[in-house]
């Protein structure tokens, strides 16, 4: 039984991705709750009074924020379902290690791309590049980053793929040319039907990224 199990997020956060690929992997029924980030209801201002922001997952009352933390309450609370974390502590440590570079480096080089021009842009692309390829190198040749079954880090890294058309859209460079291995992976998890389910289309995000622009006047 899940109990009374509520997700607050906005459809294109990465972050707010994790929890319901995570959910979607475990086959835990949830009600999932669109956030208007520029408007925040009252309900996510007092399940997250602190950052004020989503992904927060309720259960039964009480609020869980930071998706990665979300993520392994998900895994730990419902352990008998599709395991996400690696059981041995030395790979549980690695996987956590990469989440956290993920965290560190991705986010500002997206942002950067898609809302950026001229030599900010540049560097944030060469960036980015630079961290996806180290990224592919942790890769190697395995299916998964864990191995041969989907886990934790490939649910970590695989939401940003849905941004990846409005990056190369916006800066103008071919991010499979440079990573060719990686898009595979990335490719291969969009088979999987909790991530499928989970990302949105990459035209939807495109447009949604031109408005933002015209709102914020970043054209
Ligand atoms: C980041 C959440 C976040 O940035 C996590 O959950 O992993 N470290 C956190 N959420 C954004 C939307 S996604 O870009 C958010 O809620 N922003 C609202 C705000 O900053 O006001």
């Amino acid at each position: 039984m899940a109990g009374e199990l509520v997700l607050l997020s906005s459809w294109p956060s990465f972050f707010g991705m994790r929890a319901r690929i995570a959910l979607e992997e475990k086959g835990i029924s949830y009600q999932y709750r669109e956030e208007n980030l520029f408007e925040k209801g009252p309900f996510l201002l007092q399940m997250n009074p602190i950052h004020k922001k989503i992904p927060v997952l309720v259960h039964n009352g009480k609020p869980i924020c930071e998706s990665l933390i979300i993520v392994q309450y998900i895994d730990e609370t419902w352990k008998d379902e599709s395991p996400l974390l690696p059981s041995d502590p030395y790979q549980r440590a690695q996987a956590r290690f990469w989440a956290d570079y993920i965290d560190k480096k991705i986010f500002n080089c997206v942002k950067g791309i898609w809302s950026k021009k001229g030599e900010e842009q540049e560097t944030a692309k060469k960036e980015f590049i630079e961290v996806l390829k180290v990224l592919e190198g942790e890769l190697g040749d395995k299916l998964y980053f864990g191995g041969h079954s989907f886990g934790f880090l490939d649910l970590s890294l695989v939401p940003f793929y849905s941004w990846f058309y409005t990056m190369e859209k916006c800066g103008n460079f071919s991010i499979e040319a440079e990573c060719p291995k990686l898009i595979a992976w990335a490719k291969k998890c969009m088979e999987r039907e909790s991530v499928a389910k989970s990302l949105p289309d990459s035209d939807r995000v495109y447009n949604y990224a031109l408005e933002l622009k015209k709102k914020f006047g970043l054209e």
